[in-house]
């Protein structure tokens, strides 16, 4: 899959996708990051990206002529995605539905924002990557990088881990212990050392529900839950098992 991505920071793209899983992926040829210098498409003698609001106010907003060059340049792809806070949020149905994508294009906003010119007929979604405010748009495009291209066959080498996710669908994930069985003291949960399968399913199942009742329960509303798992919900608030985890 080739990924195109827009900045004004293009050596931060590189050196992210020259790392771990991505970098692996990258030399083996399944993917491709092409991180485009924005500021190599403007044609004044200060190569300048950005000017002045209109309507006054504080801050800079990007010129949109050098953003639609940069995007032209890309020629042909699957997706033009925008990433600024003020966009939808990304979510993992995003980065399941880009992975199927051949290209995926990623503009990064800086200074307030880009002319809205862009965002209305230059781009397919834009989208944000949590309540907060970035300074530019690299890191969310970094993100939405990384979700995506871990999703394609072959990237993550370790086909269990995707199938587990998915089983998993809509809650966080159980704890995850490894050796020593003590470790200063502290030990691990006697059924995941009891090699009985079935009951090391329900505990790890009844864990991923304690810790999202606790910390996510939004998730509750969507996650498929069967009638075991609506049972161990309702004791859980009759009870008090819950714990922070
Ligand atoms: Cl995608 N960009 C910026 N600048 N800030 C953000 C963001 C993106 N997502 C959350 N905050």
């Amino acid at each position: 899959m080739r990924f195109v991505v827009l900045t004004l920071f293009p050596d931060v793209v590189r050196a992210y996708a020259a790392a771990g899983v991505l970098g692996k992926a990258v030399e083996r040829g399944e993917v491709e990051v092409e991180a485009v210098d924005i500021r190599d498409f403007t044609d004044d003698r200060y190569r300048s990206v950005d000017d002045d609001p209109f309507g006054g106010g504080a801050g800079m907003v990007m010129k949109p002529e050098p953003v639609a060059r940069a995007i032209e340049s890309a020629g042909r792809v699957g997706k033009r995605v925008m990433l600024t806070p003020s966009g939808r949020p990304f979510t993992q149905a995003d980065a399941v539905e880009w992975a199927k994508l051949d290209s995926l294009l990623l503009l990064c906003g800086r200074y307030e924002g880009i002319d809205q010119r862009i965002r209305d007929d230059h781009v397919d979604d834009a989208v944000s990557i949590g309540d907060y405010v970035l300074s530019g748009g690299e890191l969310g495009a970094l993100v939405v990088l990384d979700a995506t291209m871990r999703l394609l066959p072959g990237v993550l080498g370790n086909a269990d881990s995707l199938e587990h996710e998915s089983y998993n669908e809509g809650l966080l994930e159980h704890p995850h212990y490894t050796r020593p069985a003590e470790w200063r003291g502290v030990g691990v949960p006697e059924v995941l050392l009891s090699g009985h399968h079935a009951r090391v399913a329900e505990w790890r199942r009844r864990e991923s529900l304690r810790r999202t009742a606790r910390l996510r329960p939004d998730l509750l509303k969507t996650a498929s839950l069967t009638p075991q798992d609506q049972r161990f919900l309702l004791d859980l608030e009759s009870g008090d098992q819950s714990e922070v985890s």
